[in-house]
């Protein structure tokens, strides 16, 4: 038996943590992190690769469906008559409808360095093939995650998206960690560099509704009920404020809309903000002095506060507050980087011209800072033809059955379609319903690169492709060539490799005789940019905003009749706003806190990772079960006004008294049984929405929960 060792990059998930594999035969049997370089983590799923790679679910051939869509009957075709089927139909389509009743959809399964610089349009992972084609209805997982939080919030305040902003973590004093659980980030470097502050004293709280891992291991748990952060942030403004904790300075040269906010954050005292937030008055009075008082406080945060009614402008809200507090771009505090180095190549995908992407209309502003389709407007486009009919998709990466709220409501939509096609590592639900399903190769299976903020390194082929897989790119790459504009896509691995790299030559060498990476100059830190010409364009002092100032009151949202205000809402199906349902539905209901065993609706079906957790659970604090006569580990029904959904019971002093938190991920045919049939999507709400991003509310409504 051959036996061989060398280092790689991780091909599980996008993270790209640095690992060595163990091969035997050429068969990958192992995968350990790679000592001695940065990046070197291992979370518990890349451990189980080899069974995710050669799982029996994977798909091997591009399928074509003989049975009705949902029936799940194919049979195995070439990669040549899947693509021109394909090709055949987008164009029938293009001639019956035009081109924009083809849309694209692409999610967790597209954000390979590669795919993401070659394929999607922006910084974010809308695929861009169909925009040469004509249809400007480019979709992706934005529509329901990371754009509220990386664009419109921080665009809307500093002109900034979220990547300009990042913890200054090594120089902090106090790290405020708010609706993010680093520990499951993948990679997890924000993780090891929190662990690494803490030990060298610098004090760490959470902010969470729940006691997740990372709040387990802070100093300070503060405990907020689901949904209500907006709340807790303009109480944290109003004590600033009152007694004048704020950077006057600050205020008076860089900020617009200091008076109304003054104005409007009054009646959130820490006594009202206790009722809504559940968080004690007292407790909310010593945040607000200890972030104010503190030199260096840093800020992660991320979907823990996307999901809700208000959740774009709490998000606006929480970054005001470090400003004011004299928090952004000071050693140890929020710091600002001017432009993020993700390239992404635009030449040849311009927009079609005279015709919007569905939802642009009711979500302008998500429209404007993104330029894509939203997908929560899709059904709508299908079967009512509102404002266009749409008629075929292309999905990649993506499970939007169990992704998305009331699957059942997009289920209609695709059996409504003309033509559907999928790429994907397995059968997902979507699949199911497809024309044309096509099998993608893992990233252990290609080869490509992989950018770190200080670092590179080239991705190389460990393993054949399983089966007649193939490598993402490659597959928009060959669809393109059938569509008549091949020429705007690398035609191999090689040439994509040499097109990343063409402007640094001298890096493409340095990387092809480096196993585990090459270093790469990072800018030297300067502090207060603002005050330095660094973050505009036009190199003047202040904030790349129409004002130039850091807008409080936001030129962006008044400009689309938005409140200009971070102003809060309550949940609309919560405790305050609607108590008659609250006698029905008593708990306030959270979902998908992410678990270590799977990535969204990945992996449950990997024997290793399955064992770590069987059942997909529902957290329950002990005098909620005890009131319900629930023990640890009972089967349970959660219901909510839109379903019921079978869990297991978790009985932890994690939660909240009077809240649930509820796995995510369940519902696709090739997981185990117990997640299989637990998909927490069909409990949530499709037109429970925040109005500015229309991200569906998956974290602050109403259920009921009963021993099965
Ligand atoms: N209730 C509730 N719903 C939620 C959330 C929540 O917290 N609560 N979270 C939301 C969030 S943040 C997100 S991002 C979405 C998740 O949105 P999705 O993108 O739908 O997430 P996944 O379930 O990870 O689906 C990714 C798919 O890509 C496939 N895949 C993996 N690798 C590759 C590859 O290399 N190529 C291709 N072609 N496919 C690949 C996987 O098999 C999988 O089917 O869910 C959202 N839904
Ligand atoms: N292992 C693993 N890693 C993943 C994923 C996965 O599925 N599995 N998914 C990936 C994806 S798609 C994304 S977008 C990122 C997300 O990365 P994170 O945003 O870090 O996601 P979570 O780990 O769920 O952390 C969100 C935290 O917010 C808390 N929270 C929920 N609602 C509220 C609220 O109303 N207020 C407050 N204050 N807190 C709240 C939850 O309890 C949870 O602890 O993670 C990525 N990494
Ligand atoms: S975080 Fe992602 S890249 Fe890193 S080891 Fe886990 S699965 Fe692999
Ligand atoms: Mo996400």
């Amino acid at each position: 038996m051959m036996i061989e060792k060398k280092p790689s990059i991780c091909g599980i998930c996008p993270g790209g943590c640095a690992v060595q594999v163990t091969l035997e035969d050429g068969r990958l049997v192992k995968v350990e992190p790679l000592k001695g370089t940065p990046y070197a983590n291992l979370c518990v799923r890349g451990r189980y690769a080899p069974q995710i790679v050669y799982s029996p679910h994977r798909l091997k051939t591009p399928l074509i469906r003989t049975g009705e869509r949902g029936a799940g009957k194919f049979r195995e075709a070439s990669w040549d008559e899947a693509l021109d089927l394909t090709a055949q139909k987008m164009n029938e389509i293009k001639e019956k409808y035009g081109p924009q009743a083809l849309l694209s959809h692409s999610g967790r399964g597209a954000f390979e360095q590669s795919m993401v610089e070659f394929c999607n349009a922006r910084d974010s992972v809308a695929n861009k093939l169909l925009l040469p084609f004509g249809s400007p209805n480019i979709a992706s997982t934005g529509s329901l995650c990371f754009v509220s939080f990386g664009i419109l919030a921080p665009i809307a305040n500093f002109g900034l998206p979220g990547a300009c902003l990042t913890p200054d973590l090594e120089n902090s004093n106090l790290i405020v960690v708010w609706g993010t659980n680093p520990v499951t980030d993948s990679p997890p470097v924000f993780f090891k560099r929190i662990a690494r502050a803490q030990r060298n004293k610098a004090k760490v709280i959470a902010v969470d509704q729940m006691r997740c891992d990372i709040a387990g291991r802070a100093d300070q748990w503060v405990g907020v009920r689901s949904g209500t952060d907006g709340a807790l942030i303009l109480g944290l403004l109003n004590v600033v404020i009152n007694e004048k904790l704020y950077d006057r300075e600050f205020v008076e040269k860089w900020t617009l809309g200091f008076a109304e906010l003054s104005e409007y954050v009054r009646e959130f005292t820490p006594e009202k903000v206790e009722l809504i937030t559940r968080v004690p008055a007292e407790t909310v009075a010593a945040l607000a002095r200890e972030i104010a008082s503190t030199e260096g406080v840093s800020l992660r945060t991320y979907t823990g506060l996307e999901y809700t009614n208000s959740g774009v402008q709490n998000i606006r809200a929480l970054y005001i507050l470090w400003a004011l507090t004299g928090n952004l771009d000071v050693p140890g505090g929020l710091y600002l980087t001017s432009l993020p180095g993700r390239p992404v190549r635009r030449e040849g995908f311009e927009a079609p011209a005279g015709v919007l992407p569905i939802g642009a209309e009711k979500y302008p502003l998500f429209y404007e800072l993104t330029g894509y389709a939203h997908y929560m407007e899709f059904p709508r486009a299908v079967l009512e033809g509102e404002p266009y009919p749409v008629k075929g998709l292309l999905i990649n990466g993506s499970s939007t059955l169990t992704s998305y709220p009331q699957p059942k409501i997009f289920e209609e939509a695709y059996r409504g379609l003309d033509f559907m096609m999928i790429i994907d590592l397995v059968m997902t639900r979507d699949a199911l319903f497809a024309d044309v399903v096509l099998p993608s190769a893992t990233y252990y299976e290609m080869n490509s690169y992989q950018r770190y903020p200080d670092y590179v390194r080239l991705r190389r082929r460990v393993i054949e492709p399983v089966g007649q897989s193939k490598n993402c790119v490659m597959i928009m790459a060959e669809l393109a060539n059938r569509l008549g504009y091949g020429h705007l896509y690398p035609q191999s691995e090689e040439e994509l490799i040499e097109k990343a790299f063409a402007g640094s030559p001298g890096l493409l060498e340095a990387l092809q005789n480096s196993t585990d990476g090459v270093k790469i100059p990072v800018a030297e830190r300067r502090y207060k940019k603002y005050e330095l010409g660094l973050l505009r364009r036009d190199k003047k002092p202040g904030f790349p905003t129409p004002s130039g100032k850091m807008e409080i009151a936001s030129s962006l949202m008044a400009k689309h009749g938005y409140d200009a205000l971070p102003v809060y809402t309550e949940p609309a199906e919560g405790p305050l706003q609607d108590p008659e349902l609250y006698r029905e539905f008593p708990l306030v209901l959270n979902t998908g806190a992410r678990i270590q065993s799977t990535f969204r609706s990945q992996h449950l079906n990997v024997p290793g990772l399955v064992k770590l957790q069987e059942k997909p659970l529902t957290l329950i604090n002990p005098i909620d079960a005890a009131e319900r006569n629930i023990r640890d580990g009972d089967r349970v029904a959660v219901s909510t006004r839109r379903g019921r959904v079978f869990f297991y019971a978790n009985v932890t002093e994690k939660v909240l008294p009077g809240q649930a938190e509820v796995n995510m991920g369940g519902g696709n045919p090739t997981q185990v049984e117990a997640w299989r049939q637990a998909n927490v999507n069909t409990l949530t709400d499709f037109s429970n929405r925040d109005p500015v991003s229309g991200f569906p509310v998956f974290k602050a409504l109403l259920c009921r929960i009963e021993k099965a």
